[in-house]
């Protein structure tokens, strides 16, 4: 894992439960990485997502305005959104816990966004394209929690977008062409599936031949973490629990041992930054309980696929985080239908390499298999409850 300063990544959020256990997964394990956040319309509205951003950022007790939030597309780029949400992210995306967004604060995201504007006040997409331009920082990192219609913008802004950045990680799509929002596609493609198709293909150009000879470029940058590898992975709802208990355990008997074995200045000041941490991470652990009232009231003891918990989004930050933890994936080509019919928005991979573009090569790395126990493990220290 490089060091905080070598790295520098955006995420994309369109707001919804697993959105927020993803973001506070990255801000509680590389605050300092996180160069911004934005917004996108999906599990719900993007000025939702973007009060929702604020109210995640104030629970992880990140100071205000040390992670800036950007507002983005609210609706796709082309066609009006047939996608049904799923009530498990609860009216305001986080189970009620959120709140309507505040008004006065959404109508100042609103009208700080100016097409044509400076990089304070642009629109999200625009924000994607000056933070990847910035060629005396490193490399842009983002992932991509939502639709992907700022990302498509922002490919659209600047052709050369692809090449600029280190990686794309996406939570989106399905290998098996088993859809959770229609029978044929995953939510975040069937949201906005010519979105999904522009970056996929502009992703080819990425993997060009001029850029196989640069340290790791011959790797499809575009990483995708599809519905089935987060199903795979389920977590059961007594992991949940352990990991919102509002005390986690041994944490008590930790201080006390502490507590009889110091006495020097430097243990004190370790013990109090100790004791901070816990309070705040018991305070996480009681948001994310909040968080997930709708998800709980909707799935829990239910035989439905999302009948676990299943936080999709985190699953593609923890391998973004961990790449440790993707114990198989596959290089493909890979499209995204946007015709009209049963199969609109669905991810169509080139398996037999005979067909896809650019000669077959690849521009996914489609995630197979992950480690389960080091996800889980991850979310457990994040919250301080093993
Ligand atoms: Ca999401």
């Amino acid at each position: 894992m490089a060091a905080p300063s070598t790295r520098r990544l955006v995420i994309d959020t369109d707001g919804g439960v697993d959105d927020a256990v993803a973001i506070i997964l990255a801000l509680r394990t590389h605050e300092s990485h996180i160069a911004a956040l934005t917004t996108v319309g999906g599990n719900v509205s993007a000025l939702q997502a973007y009060a929702n951003c604020g109210t995640i950022l104030a629970a992880c007790g990140v100071e205000k305005g040390a992670v800036p939030v950007y507002l983005g597309c609210d609706e796709p780029l082309v066609a009006p959104c047939f996608a049904p949400g799923w009530p498990g992210h609860g009216e305001d995306g986080l189970g009620g816990a959120g709140g309507s967004a505040d008004e006065a604060a959404v109508a100042r995201a609103a009208a700080s966004v100016v097409v044509g504007g400076g990089p304070a006040t642009a629109h999200a997409a625009a924000h994607l394209v000056a933070l990847a331009a910035e060629a005396s920082s490193p490399p842009l990192e983002v992932v991509a929690l939502g639709p992907l219609t700022n990302i498509a913008l922002a490919i659209k802004l600047d052709p050369e977008w692809p090449r600029r950045v280190r990686s794309l990680t996406v939570m989106g799509g399905s290998v098996d062409g088993r859809g959770n929002t229609t029978c044929g596609a995953e939510f975040n493609f069937a949201s906005d599936p010519e979105a999904a198709a522009v970056v996929f293909r502009a992703f080819d150009r990425a993997a060009a031949p001029q850029e196989e000879e640069a340290e790791g470029a011959s790797r499809p940058k575009l990483v995708v973490m599809p519905w089935e590898c987060c199903l795979d992975n389920a977590c059961s709802w007594e992991f949940f629990d352990r990991l919102t208990a509002p005390r986690a355990r041994g944490g008590e008997g930790e201080e006390d041992e502490l507590a009889t074995t110091t006495g020097q200045q430097q243990q004190q000041q370790q013990q109090q930054q100790q004791q901070q941490q816990q309070q705040q991470q018991s305070l996480l652990r009681a948001f994310l309980k909040r968080i997930c009232a709708s998800y709980e009231a909707c799935e829990r003891g239910t035989a439905t696929v999302e009948g676990a918990f299943v936080p999709c989004d985190a699953y593609a930050m923890a391998v973004h985080l961990d790449p440790g933890l993707v114990l198989e994936e596959e290089p493909l080509h890979a499209q995204v239908e946007c015709g009209a019919g049963l199969c609109r928005g669905m991810t169509v991979f080139d398996w037999y390499r005979r067909h896809g573009g650019a000669g077959g090569a690849a521009n996914v790395r489609l995630v197979r298999k992950i480690a389960k126990e080091g996800f889980e493990r991850a979310l457990l220290d994040v919250f301080g409850a093993r």
